[in-house]
């Protein structure tokens, strides 16, 4: 069966997004499975048309997908391969996770792209967790710590945006004193500004064209009612509603060069709920991406 129907493409120069997959567990703290996500998310998409929520025609978009990312021993190389495999390609940057500590290279890599084509890189990165830990079950490289890393590796406090969070470590709250900068949007202050706010506070943030930005979305970001096939649920989450408005919001009003989604679980799941929303908010990415003078 055809996977992303009617939207792949097997010639890199009519693609306007490219797709890599992850299928990496081994830095997951608690449940484990997101090394099968990037298999299932592919093999899910063969049911939908292309069609957005609204019906809108989305076969114009068409998607290259690079294959796989093979994690090696040597996880400190993984930026080498996203360098390689997928910003060596011009157009939308797609990536499935995988556990969230594979942001580690992705991460890093657009952090060099953005900078080759002069641009300030951002994150916003939408997840129930911050994963500013330093070290977490003694590793740097857990799927706690990736925007430590980036922290670490040249971000700018004022750059990394985190949003819809609600499940902390100790040590992540005295960092966030040492980064007063950078901007923390919990699950509670969400739910108490709204989505509207949120978004035309980042519109105004990240307005400037020298910005460059990657959307890290860890699907635990929604309430584990809406995305129960992940590793580390968190209750209090965001609804879908909210996940979709808010990403597909940055997509259409700023210049959004990457998205990764992560942590999705499918061994976790309950009837490929958590795959569907995440494949079905993509989709709505999609349209977004229709709207915009095409290859960045
Ligand atoms: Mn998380």
């Amino acid at each position: 069966m055809d996977e992303f129907r009617d939207l792949l493409t097997n010639k890199k120069e009519e693609a306007n997004v490219f797709l890599v997959g992850v299928p990496f567990d081994g830095n997951a703290s608690v449940g484990k499975g997101t090394s099968h996500a990037p298999k299932v998310l592919r093999e899910l998409s063969y049911a939908l048309p292309a069609l957005d929520r609204l019906g809108n025609d989305l076969s114009k978009l068409k998607l290259y997908d690079l294959g796989d990312i093979e994690v090696k021993k040597e996880f400190l190389k993984l930026h080498e391969d996203f360098k390689n495999v997928l910003y060596k390609e011009k157009g939308f940057h797609l990536i499935f996770g995988g556990d969230h500590s594979i942001a580690i290279g992705s991460e890093r890599a657009f952090f060099d792209y953005a900078k080759s084509l002069g641009k300030e890189p951002v994150i916003i990165h939408i997840d129930a967790h911050p994963d500013i830990c330093d070290v977490y079950e003694d590793s740097k490289f857990s799927h706690a710590c990736p925007i430590f890393r980036s922290l670490e590796y040249g971000f700018k406090d004022e750059n990394i945006t985190l949003v819809g969070i609600r499940g902390f470590e100790a040590q992540e709250i005295e960092t966030f004193k040492k980064h007063p900068k950078l901007d923390v949007f919990k699950a509670e202050d969400v739910k108490k500004m709204g989505v509207e706010t949120l978004i035309s506070y980042l519109r105004t943030k990240y307005r400037d064209p020298k910005y460059l930005i990657y959307i890290s979305y860890d699907i635990d970001a929604n309430d584990p009612a809406y995305a129960p096939g992940t590793g580390t649920p968190e209750a209090f989450g965001l609804t879908n509603e909210q996940t979709r408005e808010i990403i597909t919001s940055i997509v259409r009003h700023l210049n959004v060069d990457s998205l990764d989604i992560v942590e999705v679980a499918p061994p976790l799941d309950i009837n490929n709920i958590t795959s569907w929303l995440a494949l079905k908010t993509l989709y709505e990415v999609f349209y977004e991406l229709l709207q915009k003078p095409c290859k960045s």
